[in-house]
């Protein structure tokens, strides 16, 4: 196929959102890891949507499979577009099209999907996960992989070489530094980078592919005894062994508007500590991820609810919130809150505290309750007097998960005991 420029390229997004998600458990027992609520009114999956349509890429599938209700009505209501002038993101189900399984990977969805690359005829395939927190500007890649001329770009940061056994690890051959001369997916024994042995070289799960080349590698993955039917284990690793596959960088990515101090910012909220890790980052003073900025929003469904509301509870107590993102139809009575990010229409009671956590939609906080360190999903009611977060033995025995670091999580509908 001969090159196409950057601007006239015709380009479709494809984003994997079939995750399960098991290591957010007990976040992702009845949703999707990509529906997974973020940041009081997000998704995750926005992240990588908003990346997609802010770097110009109108045409989007989004192939979904693992307890897709909730992601599929999030997309649906959330990211309509007008299909009038050619745009479109639409939610993909596994449906048996090809044969009589499931997806059976990442790179098995796209095969089972290729009715769709059929119908829009890209000249390249922007392919990326629906799980990260950050902000991307795809279409620099994209330039660099046209004029690599290569069959895949993937995208890379450093990480901690502790993580490696998460990550796909990319060596890249040290005559051409945009070339990739070995990929490893999630090593537990990687070698840490030259010049800084703490760190190796992590895919991001971020690809650009020349349409045809990504056709034929799903196609000759299908056939392959043994495959794993996976992007980082099978497909980026048969480029990388036919010396096919370049690197993109991501600190050379430039979105507008990004702050020296967020600018690079890219979380895997993989983990139930990432996950609140990453909240904590939107509260600090400076957030280290920036939502306000505007130059690259990212978007969302918004409904309809008052603003957040913050009144006198009984006697003298104050309702405030100090370093907090709160969200829509929020009411704080008479409590206390601090550290924390408070998703729409929670209700907190006086007396209550909150302090260092995460509290998604709808969850009420009864008088005098003390909320330390925990993320509490969904409608959950917090008894008067309860504790959270204060003695963890407690919390174990009345079945909540305590992380390795000491996070509180409090599933959907589960029954809280003082
Ligand atoms: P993982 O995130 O562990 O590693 P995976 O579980 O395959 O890989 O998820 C990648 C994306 O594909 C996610 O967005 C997920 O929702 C989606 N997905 C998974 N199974 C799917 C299926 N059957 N159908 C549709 N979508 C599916 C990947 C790469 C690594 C890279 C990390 C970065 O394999 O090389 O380092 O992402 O986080």
């Amino acid at each position: 196929m001969a090159r196409r420029s950057p601007s006239s390229a015709k380009v479709l997004a494809i984003v994997l959102a079939g995750g399960e998600g098991k290591r957010l458990m007990p976040l992702t027992a009845d949703r999707a890891k990509p529906a997974v609520p973020f940041g009081g009114i997000y998704r995750l999956i926005d992240f990588a949507l908003s990346n997609v349509v802010n770097s110009g890429y109108l045409q989007v599938v989004v192939l979904t499979q693992y307890k897709s209700h909730s992601l599929d009505t999030h997309v649906t209501k959330t990211w309509r577009m007008s299909t009038l002038l050619g745009n479109y993101v639409t939610t993909v189900p596994a449906q048996q099209r090809v044969g009589k399984t499931w997806y059976l990977g990442s790179a098995d969805a796209i095969y089972q999907s290729l009715n769709l690359v059929h119908d829009a005829r890209p000249d390249y395939i922007v392919v990326v996960g629906a799980d990260h927190v950050y902000r991307m500007d795809f279409s620099q890649m994209v330039e660099q992989h046209i004029e690599s001329g290569r069959g895949v770009t993937v995208a890379a940061i450093r990480q901690p070489i502790s993580l490696a056994n998460q990550f796909g690890v990319i060596e890249v051959d040290q005559a051409d530094r945009t070339r990739i001369a070995a990929f490893l997916e999630k090593p537990e024994h990687p070698q840490g980078l030259p010049d800084s042995p703490g760190e190796v070289l992590a895919s991001m799960g971020n690809y650009v592919f020349t349409a045809e080349a990504l056709e034929e590698a799903v196609i000759r993955d299908h056939d392959l005894e043994g495959s794993k039917h996976d992007m980082g284990g099978d497909i980026v690793p048969a480029f990388v062994a036919r010396g096919d596959a370049g690197v993109y960088d991501f600190k050379d990515n430039d979105v507008p508007g990004a702050t020296e101090r967020d600018r690079g910012y890219w979380r895997d909220v993989g983990t139930l500590d990432s996950y609140y890790e990453a909240h904590m980052d939107l509260v600090s003073i400076h957030p280290i991820f920036n939502l306000y900025n505007y130059e690259w929003p990212i978007y969302t469904q918004h409904t309809p609810w008052p603003p957040a509301k913050f009144v006198h509870g009984s006697g003298d107590r104050i309702g405030d919130a100090l370093n907090s993102a709160v969200s829509p139809g929020v009411v704080v009575s008479g409590a206390h809150v601090y550290a924390s990010v408070l998703s729409p229409l929670v209700r907190l009671h006086s007396y209550s505290s909150v302090q260092g956590s995460v509290l998604l939609d709808n969850v009420v906080v009864g008088r005098h309750a003390q909320i330390r360190r925990a993320i509490i999903d969904k409608n959950a009611v917090i008894p008067e007097g309860a504790q959270i977060g204060l003695d963890h033995d407690h919390d174990r025995e009345r079945g909540f998960t305590v992380t390795d670091s000491g996070v509180v999580v409090i599933g959907k509908g589960q029954v809280v005991t003082p």
